[in-house]
């Protein structure tokens, strides 16, 4: 806590750490950015003094300092960029995602007051690898349709899709519009159920880009496989998710199974 108990914190460098306090001092530093954000003395965007000001407005050592940035970085409020200093990072939309509805991803943004948006990344009809051959069971020449695409949240990227469906579904791409689902409605082919696989992965480099994070950052790889009321495959889909901004709530029940 700072010295002056009755004046709420209004800047870092009015900050002075109790030594005698058992919390340490690392931790009372980020507490105290955590309440200045949290109040709005600090906005997003804004950049933190730098390390050598604080250590001589505070008297604290630049490890604790470093330490306590290391902390708020993690906990995803400040952003560190090389070179130019500390600022306050943006607020992230959060979504939670119940694993119980088929939906899609235009349909989840719109219940949740977001504008959905498309960056088309490929939108081709090509001949299929044997391995889609077998799993949508293809006649031969039949070809698939590959649909790649960055997702958006009011304008924030939030996730990189790559589907892949019969071309039957599908048979002209130029109709395709910014939503799969709404594409395979029209064409009766709207899948009714669907398995989902996810799985951590550290994002690779140019998926990293598109998201807009750093490589090597945890994501949700998830992979989709839909199905129609007779149980043919319409559509594989395989996606890398923002781990910051998404959870998947799956809920559980004591079954006899
Ligand atoms: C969701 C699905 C994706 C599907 C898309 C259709 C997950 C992980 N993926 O993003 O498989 O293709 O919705 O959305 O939920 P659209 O109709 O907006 O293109």
């Amino acid at each position: 806590m700072h010295d002056t108990a009755n004046a709420p914190l209004v800047s870092i460098e009015d900050f002075r750490p109790s030594s005698d306090s058992p919390t340490p001092l690392y931790v009372q530093l980020a507490n105290a950015l955590r309440e200045l954000i949290a109040n709005g003395h600090m906005r997003e965007g804004e950049a933190l003094p730098s390390e050598r000001r604080i250590m001589e407005k505070t008297a604290l050592s630049r490890v604790t300092i470093r330490k306590a940035f290391e902390q708020l970085v993690e906990e995803g409020l400040l952003n560190q960029k090389r070179g130019s200093g500390t600022f306050v990072a943006g607020q992230l939309p959060h979504f939670e995602q119940r694993l119980t509805r088929l939906t899609s991803f235009t349909e989840d943004m719109i219940t949740r007051g977001r504008k959905p948006g498309v960056r088309w990344l490929e939108k081709t009809t090509t001949f299929p690898t044997s391995e889609e051959v077998m799993m949508f069971g293809l006649s031969p020449g039949e070809k698939v349709v590959q649909l790649h695409r960055l997702r958006f949240a009011d304008n924030i990227p939030l996730a990189i899709e790559r589907a892949t469906l019969p071309a039957r579904y599908l048979p002209d791409t130029d109709t395709i519009g910014d939503s799969l689902y709404e594409a395979l409605a029209k064409s009766a082919a709207m899948p009714v159920r669907a398995t989902q696989r996810l799985k951590a992965r550290a994002l690779p480099q140019q998926e990293a880009e598109l998201l807009e994070m750093q490589p090597g950052e945890p994501v949700l790889y998830i992979e989709r496989a839909s199905r129609l009321a007779d149980g043919t495959l319409v559509e594989l889909t395989r996606s890398y998710y923002r781990s910051d901004t998404y959870d998947f709530i799956a809920e559980l029940t004591v079954g006899n199974g």
